[in-house]
């Protein structure tokens, strides 16, 4: 694939008629519980903020998505979409959203790294002015290979943990050469998408994916940030018994207050039933943990790549291999124990066979803030320095009153007196 243009989605389906229907009815449901998107997208329809502008974006390409990718084109953008995890892609949704005239999709499920990439390279090839990345692959590889774009491109916006984390390296070791909004530490998508959303949709993923149960089990969360907290605080709800693991102390102390055991990887290895990776860090789950595991173990991970539980290691200690379900891939040990591991190891929640991705509605929050990022972005671009840069907290809050209104919630302003009093420092007792 390396000497031609990789091609759109649609050149390389074979029954790309029932995959476009298939798609669009996709995304209608979605877009049926989706009332930040379809308020920010009747703005855009009728300002067209992106008029002229080029759009790349490497997300999970779903129907969630679809309707951000949607929302962005209808506000006068050219887009062009390829996704961020070779397995998280629906193809129905990537070939409806290629049929739009302003659209052209990538995406493609069950790619391998080759083909991953040259559909990067493909986007990058429309030569965007504006990223919208999950997990910041089209930042370095315009930055790696693409330099002589960088002068054209307004900025960008970053979905997730993992991504926010690779930019802020980039950006302290003075590489990050456009501006980028952390849209991962907003309020509206850090409490909601990475605590609900996670939690909700990796267990559900789980769940579906072994037929098993939570109640009664001994379920190791690994990490307590957002994520871990999202999945610890929904397994506790379906009545397993939750072990957190962490290396920074605060955080464990936190998890410890909350009521859960927390414990060390090593000591968690040999009373857990299930383990679920959420650090965004590497080898969390490594050799000396498999060989003390119980037979039956589920492993899986949630973290945004697959490097958390070392496969290599277990592939190396297993005698066979073997496919135990559909997305559920059993490791043989030679002492007869099985290890049985989900979706390859990659984000489970979009990546297992029967996963969806995070509910509608937090995709609604995150994705709404994706949009009014875009749209600061071009509006105000030049008070953006090359870097990372928080997402302004009147934007943030622009797509909480929206959603409030949407769910019918109404609630307090601060009154002038109450206001002053705040901003005042000289009254005491
Ligand atoms: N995520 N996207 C979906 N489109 O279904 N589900 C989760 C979807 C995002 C989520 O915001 C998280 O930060 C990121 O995926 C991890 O790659």
């Amino acid at each position: 694939m390396t000497d031609t243009a990789y091609p759109p989605i649609s050149e390389q389906l074979d029954d790309l008629e029932s995959a476009r229907e298939e798609g669009r009815r996709k995304m209608d449901w979605a877009a049926q519980h989706m009332p930040i998107l379809e308020s920010v997208r009747e703005e855009f329809v009728a300002n067209q903020p992106f008029e002229g502008e080029r759009i790349g974006m490497a997300m999970h390409v779903e129907a969630k998505t679809a309707m951000l990718v949607e929302t962005l084109a209808e506000g006068g953008a050219e887009v062009a979409v390829t996704g961020c995890n070779p397995l998280s892609t629906h193809d129905d949704v990537s070939a409806a959203l290629d049929t739009h005239e302003n659209i052209t999709s990538y995406a493609k499920r069950g790619v391998d790294d080759e083909e991953y990439y040259a559909a990067i390279e493909a986007v990058i090839a429309h030569e965007p002015t504006i990223t919208v990345d999950d997990g910041m692959d089209l930042v370095a590889a315009i930055h790696e290979d693409y330099p002589e774009l960088i002068d054209g491109i307004v900025g960008g916006a970053e979905e997730t943990t993992t991504g926010v984390h690779r930019l802020r390296a980039m950006d302290a070791d003075g590489a990050l050469e456009y501006p980028v909004f952390a849209v991962n530490d907003t309020p509206m998508k850090r409490l909601f998408d990475n605590v609900h959303g996670t939690g909700e949709s990796s267990l559900a993923s789980i769940a579906m994916t072994t037929n098993l149960s939570w109640a009664g089990k001994n379920v190791v969360v690994a990490g307590y940030g957002y994520c871990g907290k999202g999945v610890a605080q929904k397994a506790s709800g379906q009545n397993a018994n939750v072990i957190v693991t962490e290396v920074e102390p605060r955080r464990a102390l936190e998890a410890h207050m909350e009521g859960y055991e927390v414990m060390p990887m090593a000591e968690a290895a040999e009373v857990g039933d299930v383990f679920l990776t959420t650090t965004g860090n590497r080898d969390v789950i490594v050799e000396e943990h498999f060989e003390k595991m119980q037979d039956g173990v589920l492993l899986a991970n949630a973290g945004h790549f697959d490097i958390e539980i070392d496969l290599e290691a277990l592939d190396d200690l297993a005698v066979d291999r073997y496919e135990a379900r559909d997305g559920v891939e059993g490791y043989e040990l030679e002492d007869g124990r099985k290890l049985n591991v989900i979706a390859e190891g990659r984000l489970v929640n979009l990546a297992a066979p029967v996963s969806l991705g995070h509910p509608v509605e937090v995709m609604d929050q995150s994705f709404g803030v994706q949009a009014v990022c875009v749209r600061e972005m071009l509006e105000n671009g030049d008070q953006y320095d090359a870097g990372v840069h928080d997402v302004p907290d009147e934007l943030d809050k622009e797509i909480a009153e929206i959603k409030l209104e949407a769910e019918g919630v109404n609630h307090d302003s601060l009154t002038d007196t109450q206001r002053e009093y705040m901003d005042s420092w000289d009254h005491g007792t």
